[in-house]
């Protein structure tokens, strides 16, 4: 009997001082638990006279009441300060102002690439499209390369097979326009172009050209100049001018590289965009085209270019890292 009123005691105690509903859990199971210290009392009962039976076992559940009361007493008052911490812990401050998504924007090239449509669209030009990854036939042999020209070592590529490569100019689109229309032709295509090229600040082995062509009656050089003239004020202002220099693009006869310059970019210095010229007659007579009636110009650009002289980006290898402090700027 005596024993049972010090478990009790000790018991009561402890659970008094519990901090934690976790703390009462193992008081539980260590008082009142199958192998707890007052169940192992009631095993003693075995050892007892018959008359004194009663007595205990009474004594031991009186005991084990008390003790069960007592614990879950102790469990309630601390389950509500419990729960108010964790309430506390993840508590959301409804009040605070929104987390802003981030909104992406239209790379830099696509701007550029917008702004061309734009202005060709409206001239009057049709947007078309060829492949990537193209015939030999409309990269270097329709456009008049004569066999093993050493303009094709100039942008020599990655070839495919013997006949598809990655195309290296989008000039390559004409001869499958040829193919199915007729002129009066106005069209102009823009897309990634391919070079096996050493990469540097202005050269890069994957790059954007724009391609723009016309075939009609009484076509000249003037048309070109005047629709290079119109494209390069509405992309670099009223001042931007035109220069034309000699050159040589199989494709074309008479052929032109063009420069721009406008006061306000670079101190009015020459930048040169891209070549242009009259499509060569070898080219129109191959499509059926009678070059008596007939005659067209293209020209062809680097987009690249564009927005590196409109902001003055100096390196063309940042367009493609997809560095966020550099993109945002732009838009
Ligand atoms: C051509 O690709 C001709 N197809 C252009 C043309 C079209 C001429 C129609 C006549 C008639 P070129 O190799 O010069 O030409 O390239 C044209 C422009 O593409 C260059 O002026 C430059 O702006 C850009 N470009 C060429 N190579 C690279 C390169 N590796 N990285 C970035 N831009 C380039």
């Amino acid at each position: 009997m005596q024993r049972i009123a010090e478990v009790e005691e000790k018991a009561v105690a402890a659970i008094s001082a519990a901090a934690s509903t976790d703390e009462l859990k193992l008081l539980d199971q260590q008082y009142l638990g199958k192998k707890g210290e007052l169940t192992g009392l009631m095993r003693l009962i075995g050892t007892l006279p018959p008359e004194d039976k009663p007595q205990f076992g009474g004594a031991v559940n009186k005991a084990k009441a008390r003790l069960q009361g007592v614990l879950d007493a102790r469990v309630e008052s601390l389950k509500g300060g419990e729960r108010a911490a964790q309430y506390e812990k993840e508590r959301i401050d409804v009040t605070l102002p929104g987390l802003t998504p981030q909104a992406g924007r239209e790379h830099v090239l696509q701007l550029a690439i917008n702004r061309i449509h734009a202005v060709l669209g409206t001239m009057g030009f049709e947007y078309a499209e060829g492949p990537e990854l193209e015939d030999f036939k409309y990269n270097f042999d329709w456009l008049n390369y004569p066999e093993d020209h050493p303009a094709m070592d100039e942008q020599d590529t990655f070839y495919i097979t013997d006949d598809t490569l990655l195309r290296t100019q989008g000039t390559a689109v004409q001869g499958r326009v040829f193919e199915i229309e007729k002129p009066p032709l106005r069209h102009y295509s823009i897309g990634r172009t391919f070079r096996n090229e050493t990469v540097d600040r202005t050269h890069a082995h994957t790059f954007f050209q724009v391609d723009c062509f016309m075939v009609d009656e009484g076509v000249s050089m003037a048309h070109l100049k005047g629709t290079l003239d119109t494209l390069a004020s509405a992309m670099f202002g009223d001042e931007a001018k035109v220069r034309f220099r000699p050159d040589f693009f199989p494709f074309v006869e008479p052929g032109v590289d063009y420069a721009i310059s406008t006061p306000k970019l670079f101190g009015g210095k020459w930048v040169e965009l891209g070549g242009a010229g009259m499509i060569h007659p070898n080219i129109l007579r191959r499509a059926g085209i009678d070059t008596e009636k007939y005659s067209g110009f293209a020209f062809g650009l680097g987009v690249e270019r564009i927005p590196m002289m409109a902001w003055g980006i100096d390196d063309l290898r940042n367009f493609l890292e997809n560095d966020q402090r550099f993109l945002e700027q732009f838009g």
